[in-house]
C-alpha cells in the first residue's frame, strides 16, 4: 500500500533544468568541451562536482581540486543568478495539483534533490507547506543513482520504502529510485526512463488514484 510520494525537484516540479543547462554549457564553451544532448542528459539528478568531473572527461581534461572547485562556484553563482527569478509561475504544468491532490488525500510529501540550491528553490515556488520531508542535499554521502537520498527521505518521513512513489525526470534518479525499492514514476520521454515502471509526459498526468 503506497503511503508516500517522493518528489525529485529540478525537471519534475520545475524546469531548473535548463538553468543548470545553460550554467554547464557556459563552463563547457568557455573549456572548448563539446557539449551536446546526451552529456546534458547524463548530468541530470548528478550532483555538481560528479557533473564537472564528467564534462572534463568528455574534454580530456585534468585539473586540481583547487581549480574544479572555482569552476564548481562559477557555475554555481551563474545558476543562483538565474533561479533569482523564479516564482510560483515557474511550477511545471500539473505539479500543484498534484500537490493539492496528494495532502486532500493524506498522503505523505517527501522532498529527494540532490541540489544544494534546493530549499531556495522550494520557497520561491512557494510550496516548502506541502513536503512532510526536505532532503538538505548536505548530508547526503553518494548521489543518484545511489539510493541513499530517497531511501533517507523515506525513513525521515516514517514509511517503508515499498510504501513509497519516487518521481524522477533523470535516468540517474530512476535507478535511485528503483534501487531504494520504490515505485519510478518517470517524467519525460520512455525512450530514455527505460528504468521507469511507467512514464508520463508530464504531472499533469499525473493521478494517485
Ligand atoms: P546544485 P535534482 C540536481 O537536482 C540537478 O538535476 C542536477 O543537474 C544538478 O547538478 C544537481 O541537482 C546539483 O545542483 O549545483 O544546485 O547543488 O534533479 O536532484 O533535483
Ligand atoms: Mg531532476
Amino acid at each position: 500500500q503506497i503511503k508516500a510520494v517522493i518528489f525529485d525537484l529540478d525537471g519534475v516540479l520545475t524546469d531548473t533544468a535548463i538553468y543548470h543547462y545553460m550554467g554547464w554549457k557556459m563552463l563547457a564553451d568557455k573549456l572548448n568541451i563539446p557539449f551536446d544532448e546526451a552529456l546534458n542528459e547524463e548530468l541530470k539528478g548528478i550532483d555538481r562536482m560528479t557533473s564537472l568531473n564528467k564534462i572534463l572527461a568528455r574534454g580530456n581534461i585534468d585539473l586540481s581540486e583547487d581549480d574544479k572547485n572555482l569552476l564548481c562556484d562559477e557555475k554555481n553563482a551563474y545558476y543562483v543568478e538565474l533561479i533569482k527569478k523564479i516564482t510560483e509561475d515557474d511550477l511545471l504544468p500539473g505539479a500543484k495539483r498534484a500537490l493539492i491532490e496528494l495532502k486532500n488525500k493524506g498522503y505523505k510529501i517527501g522532498l529527494a534533490s540532490v541540489s544544494k540550491n534546493a530549499f531556495s528553490v522550494v520557497e520561491s515556488l512557494n510550496i516548502a507547506n506541502f513536503f512532510d520531508y526536505i532532503v538538505d542535499a548536505r548530508t547526503i554521502n553518494r548521489g543518484k543513482p545511489n539510493p541513499e537520498i530517497f531511501i533517507a527521505c523515506a525513513e525521515a518521513i516514517g514509511v517503508k520504502c515499498h510504501e513509497c512513489i519516487g518521481v524522477e525526470d533523470a535516468v540517474a534518479g530512476i535507478e535511485a529510485i528503483k534501487r531504494a525499492n520504490m515505485f519510478a514514476i518517470g517524467i519525460g520521454r520512455r525512450d530514455i526512463l527505460i528504468k521507469a515502471d511507467i512514464v508520463l509526459e508530464s504531472l499533469k498526468d499525473f493521478d494517485i488514484d
